[in-house]
């Protein structure tokens, strides 16, 4: 489509200031359909970035290999830039919009010389939908155009729900690459260097300007830029949630239905989760999304959720038939795999994929020839696909998405989870006792540090405030009091039974010899199964100091697990809880100063105070 085309005079002027600024050799306005994205694969292709797979095992399905400087979020290039430093918090990097506008023009200054500007209209949600916003991702990358398309809606139904005057985030997105004269990319992926790679948000203007990163959330930025970082702000101001958070349909064996969200911060299992095949009989999950919520309240006084995206944009190592079959079969076809392996006979292989790779070689994530892993495992440090290689794939071709999925009205929320990976200490599952002590639960969602991550903190907590520390727009202080407020709204306004239930989930509870307690993963629908019930005030609870918690025979012990340890991973470890309220008190809500609400001290009293009576 052209830029004459359009219909909407400040989109235009918006894209002709790009233009004169960046320096395309040509523009595009996306439309959206298979020829358009064909088109991108097949530039791809000429540019030799993108690898076709077996087209019989995987059809339409390539491979890419990043930069190997360029192959996660950088969270220390990311920014917010609110006009004061304060508003952006203590757990956000700040730079002066109009200093940090001026570096970065700088940089955009003839920064798509040689490539194609592309113009993505996006819409996060289904389009048309109350709950939905449209973004416009001006980007020189074809393999971001591909993404988008499979990760948002494209095109020209978007321009259509715009009109004239629509509102729209902008969104600026360059490689920081240009090309000169004959130059081409050769089959190198193009970027800057990490001194140059910025991730700016500015949540006045509501706007977003990435630069140099071709990778993941830093380059599509529908997902954590506008979807979360933008959207928080958004919601604040306007009263509604925009959540890092997956969004699970389940049935009873009777037939009832309810929908729950859950967040957990990274290597949760949150994708699993969000796919989990029950074992409980008659029991079903269906996914609604595996990654992030938008929730606003209905005529009706309940919370709705929808979906923002339209995809999965998954880690794949680790993912295999076991850990989640559903993903599995969501990757046949029509996927994107970014820094997998690539096996003799044209097939991705990761870490823990289930099986080693076939024939003698295998092309690792950089590029070379290494031996074929018999089994599905490598030494450390010598990883064929890189810890953070991705698949990109249509959420619609999950075995398990919710009929559902795309409704604009969304689904009405039941429950929220909130979990970490928790050795110790955190019950399998706790129901809080009211609205303000589940903020208190969100507020200190967080896993222990182990080996794996950083040396010097082992052992400690990390805490990540409702798996949001990276992805909240402004101060995290505010944060917990926007979720306070809305609590208290709905309450002063006769609601407060509509409220999703709260419950804090724990998976990963180890005994002394260090061995998990709770098997996990499809086991998990037993606790879930519970949480269905407690929504309707059955199951058997008993209330303790620390929330109400499941009575003894309440979930029946999956195979293997006897009696002792289900009562031991429902039961209130009264030393370690006064250890977690000491640390919450010393060393987690002091970083939010004045700002972290006085309801969030309370209730911390208020549970020391229990634990003591
Ligand atoms: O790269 S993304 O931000 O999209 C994924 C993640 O880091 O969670
Ligand atoms: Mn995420």
């Amino acid at each position: 489509m052209k830029l004459e085309e359009l219909k909407h005079p400040g989109l235009k002027k918006w894209i002709e200031e790009a233009v004169s600024l960046m320096s395309p050799n040509a523009v595009e306005v996306c439309d959206g359909t298979q020829s358009e994205y064909d088109r991108m694969i097949k530039a791809l292709l000429d540019a030799g970035l993108a690898t076709p797979l077996n087209a019989e095992k995987r059809p339409n399905c390539f491979l890419f290999r990043s930069d190997p400087s360029d192959v996660a979020r950088v969270e220390n290039r990311t920014y917010i830039a609110s006009k004061s430093q304060d508003d952006a918090g203590p757990t956000n990097n700040w730079i002066d919009p109009a200093e940090l506008k001026k570096t970065m023009t700088g940089l955009y200054s003839g920064c798509m010389k040689g490539r194609t500007m592309y113009v993505i209209p996006f819409s996060m949600g289904p389009v048309g939908s109350d709950i939905a916003k449209i973004g416009m991702e001006i980007t020189d990358s074809p393999y971001v155009v591909a993404n988008m398309h499979i990760m948002t809606r494209v095109g020209t139904k978007v321009l259509d729900v715009l009109g004239s005057d629509g509102f729209y985030v902008p969104c600026f997105h360059s490689v920081g690459k240009p090309l000169a004269e004959g130059e081409e990319d050769n089959g190198k992926w193009p970027c800057a260097p990490i001194e140059d790679k910025y991730i700016s948000h500015f949540p006045e203007t509501r706007e977003i300007w990435s630069y140099g990163s071709g990778y993941g959330g830093n380059a599509l930025l529908g997902k954590k830029c506008l979807a979360l970082r933008i959207a928080s702000v958004l919601a604040r101001d306007e009263g509604w949630l925009a959540e890092h958070m997956l969004i699970l349909k389940i049935t009873s064996p009777q037939g009832e239905v309810k929908y729950v969200t859950g967040a957990f911060p990274s290597a949760c299992g949150k994708t699993n989760l969000a796919m989990l095949v029950p074992t409980l009989p008659g029991w079903k999950v269906e996914t609604v999304g595996d990654d992030i919520a938008w929730m606003k309240f209905g005529a009706d006084g309940r919370l709705y959720a929808i979906n923002p995206e339209a995809g999965f944009f998954g880690v794949a190592p680790g993912t295999n038939d076991d850990s989640n079959k559903n993903a599995m079969e969501s990757i046949k076809k029509n996927t994107i795999f970014t820094n997998c392996g690539l096996t003799e006979d044209g097939d991705i292989w990761w870490e823990q994929i289930g099986h080693g790779a076939p024939g003698k070689e295998i092309i690792d994530w950089k590029g070379q020839k290494k031996p074929a892993p018999q089994t599905d495992k490598s030494p450390k440090g010598e990883e064929i696909a890189h810890a953070n290689a991705r698949f990109t794939a249509p959420a619609r071709q999950c075995p398990v998405i919710a009929s559902e999925w795309e409704d604009p009205k969304g689904v009405p929320i039941s429950a929220f989870l909130f979990g970490g990976r928790r050795p110790s200490t955190i019950p399998l599952v706790n129901q809080s006792k009211g609205w303000i002590h589940g903020v208190f639960m969100g507020s200190i969602t967080g896993s222990e540090v182990t080996a794996a991550v950083i040396s010097d903190q082992v052992g400690q907590i990390r805490r990540d405030p409702f798996a949001m520390l990276p992805f909240c727009g402004y101060h995290m202080g505010d944060y917990f009091k926007h979720w306070i407020k809305l609590g208290q709204k709905a309450e002063a306004e006769g609601n407060g039974d509509k409220l999703p239930k709260i419950f804090f989930v724990n998976w990963f509870r180890k005994d002394k010899d260090g061995k998990f307690m709770w098997p996990g993963y499809s086991e998990n629908s037993r606790v879930l199964a519970w949480i269905f019930e407690r929504c309707d005030n059955k199951a058997n609870y008993m209330e303790t100091p620390i929330g109400n918690l499941p009575k003894p025979g309440a979930i029946e012990a999956p195979a293997g697990i006897s009696a002792d340890t289900m009562e031991e991973l429902c039961s209130v470890d009264i030393e370690g809880w006064k250890k977690e309220i000491a640390d919450v008190r010393q060393n987690h809500y002091p970083k939010f100063g004045d700002k972290l609400p006085k309801e969030l001290y309370a209730e911390l009293d208020a549970i020391e105070k229990r634990l003591n009576g």
